[in-house]
C-alpha cells in the first residue's frame, strides 16, 4: 500500500561511516527491542495491547537525530520507536511495558502511554491525532517562553481524518509556532487502506494552511535525518512545517492481529524497503565492515537483555495508590 518514495537519492557524499553507523546502532536498538516485545507478548509477558513500528524504524532515528534534549515530542499509539530514539531510559521503558512499579509511568501507562519529561517525550496515545495537540500546546509554550525549542507531532496518515489535525494545522500556522508535523505514511489506518478513508493530499492540506511540505522516503534513514537537520533549523527560525515520511507497517495494526486483509504479496514487497537493510547497504558502501555491524548488534543485544531482566525483578504497582495523581484532593481545588 506504501506509495513509491518520491525523494531523491539521499546524498551519499554528506555520509561518513561514523554518522551512519549511529543511526544504524538506533535503528537495531529499537527493532531489537520490539523483537524483544513480540516474544514477550506472546508468553503473556506484557499486558494490554502493543503496537509495533517495525518498518517504520528510520522516521523516528531520522527526525530525533535533530533534535536535541529540551525539544519535545508528542507520540502515537505506535511509540516505542520515537520513545527509544528520544533517549528513554531502557529499563524504564521496559519496566513500564511489563507493568512494573520501576516504569517511567509507574507502571500506569503501559505501551500506549509511555512518557518521560526529563528527555521531553510528552507521551505515546492512544486516541488518533491527540498527540496533536499537546505538541501544538508545547510548541505555544516555547514559543511563549522564548526558548529556542521546537515540538514535534508524530502521526500516522489516519490522523489525516481527525478533525484536530486541521485545528492544530490552523493554529500553529496562525501562530507561527515552532511545531514539527511529521506524518509517518504507512498506507494503513487500522485495517483499511488509507486510500479509503482520506480524500485529499497531505501536501495539498498544507499548502492550503500555507505551512511548508517535504515529502521523502521514510525507509531511508539518512533521508529523514538529512530532511529533519533542515527543516528542524527552519522550524526552530520562526514557524511550523510538515514532512511526510512514506513508510512501511510491517506487523499488524496491533500485535495478534493476523493481517488476513492484506495481500500477501504486499507484504513480501516489503522485504527490500526494510530500514535496517537500506541502512546496511549504505553502511556496506562507505566500506564499514561487516565486524562493526556484528559489534553493534552485540552491544544492542546485551543492553535489551539487561533491561528485560531489571524489568522483571521490579515490583507490581500498588494498587491501592491507582488513584494518586488522577484527581485532585478536594481541598486542594
Ligand atoms: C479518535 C480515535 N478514533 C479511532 C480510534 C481507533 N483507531 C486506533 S488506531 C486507528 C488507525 C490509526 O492509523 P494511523 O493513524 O495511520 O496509524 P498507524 O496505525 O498506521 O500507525 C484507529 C482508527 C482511536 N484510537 N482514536
Amino acid at each position: 500500500m506504501t506509495e513509491a518514495p518520491t525523494s531523491p537519492p539521499s546524498d551519499g557524499a554528506a555520509n561518513t561511516g561514523a554518522r551512519v553507523l549511529g543511526l544504524y546502532r538506533q535503528l537495531l536498538l529499537i527493532r531489537r527491542a520490539e523483537e524483544r516485545l513480540i516474544t514477550m507478548f506472546a508468553d503473556g509477558e506484557v499486558p494490554g495491547f502493543i503496537h509495533l513500528s517495525v518498518g517504520q524504524e528510520a522516521v523516528s532515528v531520522g527526525v530525533m537525530s535533530a533534535l536535541g534534549a529540551q525539544d519535545t515530542i508528542a507520540s502515537t499509539h505506535r511509540g516505542h520507536g520515537h520513545a527509544i530514539a528520544k533517549g528513554l531510559p531502557l529499563d524504564g521503558f521496559f519496566a513500564e511495558l511489563l507493568a512494573r512499579d520501576e516504569g517511567l509511568c509507574r507502571g500506569r501507562g503501559g505501551s500506549m502511554h509511555v512518557a518521560d519529561m526529563s528527555v521531553g517525550m510528552l507521551g505515546a496515545n492512544g486516541i488518533v491525532g491527540a498527540g496533536l495537540s499537546i505538541a501544538l500546546g508545547s510548541a505555544l509554550a516555547h514559543k511563549r517562553l522564548g526558548r529556542e525549542q521546537v515540538a514535534v507531532a508524530f502521526f500516522g496518515d489516519g490522523a489525516l481524518a481527525e478533525g484536530l489535525l486541521h485545528e492544530c494545522m490552523n493554529m500553529a500556522a496562525l501562530w507561527r509556532l515552532p511545531l514539527l508535523f511529521v506524518c509517518e505514511n504507512n498506507g494503513w489506518s487500522e485495517f483499511l487502506p488509507s486510500s479509503k478513508q482520506i480524500s485529499f493530499a497531505l501536501a495539498d492540506l498544507a499548502r492550503a494552511y500555507g505551512i511548508p511540505h517535504t515529502r521523502i522516503d521514510g525507509n531511508d534513514v539518512v533521508a529523514v535525518a538529512d530532511a529533519a537537520a533542515d527543516i528542524v533549523g527552519a522550524v526552530r527560525a520562526g514557524g511550523p512545517a510538515v514532512l511526510e515520511c512514506m513508510t512501511t507497517r510491517v506487523r499488524g495494526h496491533f500485535e495478534g492481529d493476523a493481517q488476513k486483509y492484506r495481500d500477501p504479496d504486499d507484504l513480501d514487497a516489503l522485504g527490500p524497503l526494510d530500514p535496517i537493510r537500506v541502512a546496511a547497504l549504505l553502511l556496506a558502501g562507505l566500506g564499514v565492515e561487516d565486524a562493526a555491524l556484528k559489534a553493534v548488534a552485540d552491544e544492542v543485544e546485551s543492553r535489551i537483555e539487561a533491561a528485560v531482566e531489571a524489568a522483571r525483578k521490579g515490583h507490581d504497582p500498588d494498587f491501592a495508590a491507582a488513584y494518586a495523581d488522577v484527581y485532585s484532593p478536594a481541598e486542594a481545588v
